[in-house]
């Protein structure tokens, strides 16, 4: 059985099956049937291999999957591929998909792009962009030959660098695979990944063994594996079906530390060390320190850093930023952690667009050990939501009401996550947001305004008296979609002196706030809020990837404003909220 078979990973699947039968022109209905798979696999609130795996239930009794797809979830499921997309890929080639991830580019334009210029890769269409080719295309033009042009690097880069989350469940599969193998006395993840980067580039295992050709040969057996594309007398290296790559290095005891540090990096935190030693006339590789021939340090990484008479630095903060200063004036931040973590400020429901009901939510955050949560659906204008008016938003209060009555333990908040109108304002009434607990802000429409626009807007919305936090501040989408153009520095600094907060919101394909703007939230000391915004009772456990950015930006538990109690957090707030 395989475990680590997603919603999400089955949702992707299925779209992938979908555009590219859109891309091959197939019979629109069997085009839909796929995209309708996808999206219940993503809405569905319990994990389909559970369902599958449970003898009483059917996928087939899910409202919507019939039995074909119920068969294809169940291969996947169990087998973790699927022959039909393998079938696809032997008459489309594999590259097309990255062709679709440029914004505005679907499967109907890529397949013209294949017909009538043969293209099926972003070098051949940046190269036929830059020929004025494309422009001449019917149904395509000079405008959409830029945005092309300008979409590409967003895709390439798309198609390099994997979220951490997707990351990080692939590093958990290899590491249950590896644990296997007899011949292995310790070992561990290293590089982006275990500096929580916001995304990654490929993995890098450490082994500790003395038989590296064992663990190379139990490696090579990893289920995942598409083709090895190394292999040396220590090191190897492959690639998974998924296209992401992984190196592997195996070394002897006494130099795990130190390989562990080096692996660690980042490059930059590692060529500031290398100099720091230099200048204390030692030297340091992925081996050891060494003072002339003799090695003083190896075994452990905090052994390493010890004798450079440095602290062992949280893998987040090895970037070359502050963290060498703060070592040099003993003012190492003691970073938040997920315990400090009291309560979730930014979440919906059914009552827009939401997946799991009031109730639903407040059960599951009370699971999760919250003290206290803000339920915040959309405002009316984000009507691809069904946002609420001033109507639905009091009843849904008044339900809350009720709610307070009957649960205990948890302390639920009267919240709304208000639009910034594009002409500016706020989307609901003064009277209505007079009565909320809690009043996170976000900008959803007019997105592309120029920076002045854009930023007068937030800045109203951080002054106006019932606003208590903005939410995701610069609207970014890792691998998909640019910042807003706004000025973030004047927000952050806003922010603090109207003593609003500003989110970082936890979805791995937000975590916005960035580790900068973190940083700078920090300098300019405004408070931040760890929030989830989450859509399903799982979409809260997406906590824990913004308290890693949050970490990554040097935030402390005093930096983040959910660490706090309500009552400490609403005194701070100001007596604006009720
Ligand atoms: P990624 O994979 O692009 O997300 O980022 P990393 O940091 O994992 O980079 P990767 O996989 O190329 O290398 C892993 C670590 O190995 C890197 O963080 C630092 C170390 N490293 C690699 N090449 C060099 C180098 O040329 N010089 C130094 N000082 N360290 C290196
Ligand atoms: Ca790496
Ligand atoms: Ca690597
Ligand atoms: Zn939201």
């Amino acid at each position: 059985m395989h475990n680590a078979v997603t919603n999400d990973q089955i949702a992707d699947v299925l779209d992938q099956v979908a555009d590219l039968l859109e891309f091959e022109a197939a019979n629109p209905f069997r085009i839909r049937a796929y995209r309708n798979g996808s999206r219940i696999a993503r809405d569905l609130t319990e994990s389909l291999a559970t369902l599958s795996a449970d003898p009483e239930r059917q996928l087939t009794d899910l409202p919507g999957i019939g039995k074909d797809l119920a068969e294809k979830m169940d291969t996947l499921l169990t087998t973790g591929r699927l022959p039909l997309l393998e079938e696809i890929f032997e008459r489309v080639p594999q590259s097309v998909l990255s062709l679709m991830r440029i914004p505005g580019l679907g499967p109907k334009k890529a397949s013209v792009l294949y017909r009538e210029l043969g293209i099926t890769t972003l070098a051949a269409l940046k190269a036929a962009c830059e020929a004025d080719q494309v422009r001449a295309l019917k149904g395509f033009g000079t405008k959409t030959e830029e945005a092309i042009l300008a979409g590409m690097e967003l895709a390439a880069a798309a198609g390099e660098r994997i979220y951490w989350a997707d990351a990080d469940r692939i590093a958990t599969q290899l590491l249950s695979h590896m644990k296997s193998c007899p011949t292995i006395e310790q070992m561990q993840m290293a590089g982006s990944y275990r500096r929580r980067r916001e995304t990654v580039g490929d993995l890098d295992l450490l082994v500790d063994s003395e038989d590296a050709t064992k663990v190379m040969d139990h490696f090579g057996r990893f289920s995942e594996i598409k083709s090895v594309t190394g292999r040396g007398e220590t090191k190897m290296s492959v690639r998974l079906e998924s296209s992401l790559a992984i190196d592997l290095r195996v070394v002897s005891t006494d130099s795990f530390g130190a390989a562990l540090q080096y692996f660690t990096g980042s490059k930059a935190h590692n060529v500031r060390l290398r100099g720091m030693a230099k200048a204390r006339k030692l030297k340091i590789n992925e081996y050891g320190v060494f003072a002339g021939e003799k090695k003083i340090a190896g075994r452990t990484e905090s052994g390493v850093y010890t004798a450079l008479e440095l602290p062992c630095f949280p893998p987040e903060l090895r970037e070359d930023r502050e963290e060498f200063d703060w070592a040099a004036n003993g003012a190492m931040p003691e970073l938040v952690d997920l315990s400090d973590i009291r309560g979730d400020l930014h979440m919906h429901t059914t009552a827009t667009d939401g997946k799991c009901t009031l109730r639903e939510m407040v059960e599951a955050a009370k699971d999760r050990q919250l003290q206290y949560i803000a339920i915040t659906d959309h405002s009316q204008r984000v009507t691809m939501a069904r946002g609420l008016n001033p109507d639905r938003l009091r009843r849904q209060w008044r339900e809350i009401d009720k709610l307070r009555k009957e649960v205990d333990g948890i302390t639920i908040l009267k919240g709304i996550e208000c639009d910034i109108l594009e002409k500016g304002g706020l989307d609901l009434p003064d009277d209505v947001l007079a009565e909320a607990d809690y009043v996170v802000c976000s900008i959803h429409y007019g997105q592309n305004q120029p920076r002045k626009q854009i930023t007068d807007r937030m800045l109203e919305a951080i002054e106006h008296p019932y606003t208590s936090a903005i939410a995701h501040p610069t609207g970014r989408l890792i691998n998909r979609r640019k910042p807003y153009d706004v000025d973030l520095e004047a927000v952050l600094r806003a922010a603090a002196e109207h003593k609003k907060l500003l989110e970082l919101n936890a979805h791995p394909s937000r975590l916005d706030l960035d580790d900068i703007g973190c940083a700078s939230a920090r300098s300019h000391g405004a408070q931040v809020v760890i929030a989830t915004d989450a859509h399903t009772i799982v979409g809260l456990d997406v906590m824990r990837y913004g308290v890693m950015q949050a970490r990554r930006g040097g935030l402390t538990k005093k930096d983040v404003a959910n660490s706090r109690s309500w009552d400490d957090l609403k005194k701070w707030l100001g007596g604006r909220t009720r």
